[in-house]
């Protein structure tokens, strides 16, 4: 176990080196064609804010729940007035935000900084390493276990990749609740930007599932150009010209059959991203082990009678496991192309947003995600083993 973590790190510490020389010498380096001597270009000026600034880790769980914690995140930087500094996705490495979606749809709802302009251009001067200061949440009384920012592989890399390193931890015991204004008031007390000018958080100031509202800040989640266009590049290549297509996306993966065995129907509660079928508030409804583990039976026949409601002819699969190809085949019959890619997951998200209408999981954050993008765009949505289409504004009522 402990050579398998540290071939991982081992891995890690090289795919950071690679990166960083080709960041390195791909960086503001020119050669003056009058003297043929190379030159340092000045990294464009940014100016400091002086109500400071946001910086948290995507530490916890895979992409879905990374980007539901980004966008708490978000609300949370509007509403205690710094700005965000955009953090790194984490992919087993780092990949910066701006890889995957773009940066200008974000600074659209409130100021933001990439990560690598905030540590080349503002850190040295204005957050030298004797200043870096990390915080984690933490309840009083001392229950909570000791605050230490790199303490897994997922902490110490996302802050030691960014050359972070923190000279002591400080912990706070606030609201993350972005909805109402006492919260900046608490966080100013606590934090008073002059003397806190980066709030490094070990966590996103956010909770998991996602509140209703914040549903509405994907709009400024936009794919990065080199996403769209391989997405766009792939649906012409796999999915025929000019008709409809149905995507849905089959999360059935054995990780998933043990979250599904948490499903407690008798307590009527709810389970990670299931609030977007059976609502925010407490006791509106109830998941099934149906909704978060649908049979192939259920998952088949749904998807054969959308097909023909909307006349699509071609359906996309995206899953990670199982694409149940066989038992689709059979609902569907010979003349509905059936395509499943396993691109990586960014492209089966980007992918699933451009369909006709999707059918997705309650219960799973990846399909939320999907959900909450086609929201975004006006685009319809239903779930397996859940009659109604979800509960947000937008919904088509014919299906
Ligand atoms: N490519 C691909 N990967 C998937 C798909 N479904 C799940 N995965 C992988 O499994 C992970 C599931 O974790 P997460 O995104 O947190 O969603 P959740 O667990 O379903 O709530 C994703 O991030 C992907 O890495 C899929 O349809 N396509
Ligand atoms: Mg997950």
């Amino acid at each position: 176990m402990a050579s398998t973590t540290r071939s991982r790190s081992n891995e890690l510490n090289l795919k950071w080196l690679v990166l960083a020389i080709s960041a390195i010498s791909s960086a503001g380096v020119t050669v003056s064609e009058e003297e043929g001597t190379t030159v340092q270009n000045q990294p464009a000026a940014v100016e400091w804010d002086s109500n400071g600034y946001l910086s948290f880790c995507l530490c916890m769980g895979r992409f879905g729940n990374q980007a539901a914690h980004f966008l708490g995140g978000l609300a949370m930087a509007k509403r205690i007035n710094r700005t965000l500094i955009l953090p790194p996705w984490n992919d087993g490495h780092l990949v910066q935000f701006e890889q995957w979606f773009k940066v200008e749809a974000v600074s659209q709802y409130h100021r933001v900084i990439t990560a690598s302009d905030f540590m080349e251009k503002l850190a040295p001067a204005n957050w030298p390493p004797e200043k870096r200061v990390g915080m984690c949440f933490s309840f009083p009384g001392g229950s909570s276990p000791p605050c230490v920012m790199d303490d897994s592989d997922h902490h110490f890399w996302y802050w030691r990749a960014q050359g972070i390193k923190f000279v002591r931890t400080e912990q706070y015991y606030l609201s993350y609740n972005a909805e109402i204004a006492d919260t900046k008031r608490e966080w100013d007390e606590r934090f008073p930007a002059d003397k806190y000018p980066v709030l490094a958080l070990r966590g996103a100031p956010a909770g998991f599932p996602m509140t209703k509202k914040n549903n509405a800040l994907h709009e400024h989640l936009v794919w990065s150009d080199a996403i769209a266009s391989e997405r766009d590049r792939l649906i012409a290549e796999h999915l025929p010209a000019g008709g409809k297509f149905v995507g849905i996306h089959i999360r059935n993966a054995q990780d998933w059959v043990n979250t599904c065995n948490m499903v407690d129907t008798a307590r009527g509660s709810s389970l990670m991203a299931s609030p977007q079928c059976v609502g925010y508030e407490a006791g509106t409804g109830t998941v099934t082990k149906d909704m978060c583990l649908p049979s192939r039976h259920s998952i088949a026949q749904h998807t054969a009678e959308t097909v023909s409601k909307i006349g699509a002819n071609a359906v996309y699969v995206a899953t990670a496991d199982d694409p149940m190809l066989d038992d689709l085949r059979s609902a569907l019959g010979s003349s509905v192309k059936l395509v499943a890619l396993k691109p990586r997951p960014q492209l089966d998200l980007a992918i699933l947003a451009q369909a006709d209408h999707f059918i997705g999981n309650c219960v799973s954050s990846f399909s939320a995600f999907v959900r909450q993008e086609r929201d975004a765009n006006g685009k319809s949505s239903s779930f397996f083993n859940h009659g109604r289409s979800h509960l947000s504004p937008i919904v088509h009522e014919d299906l």
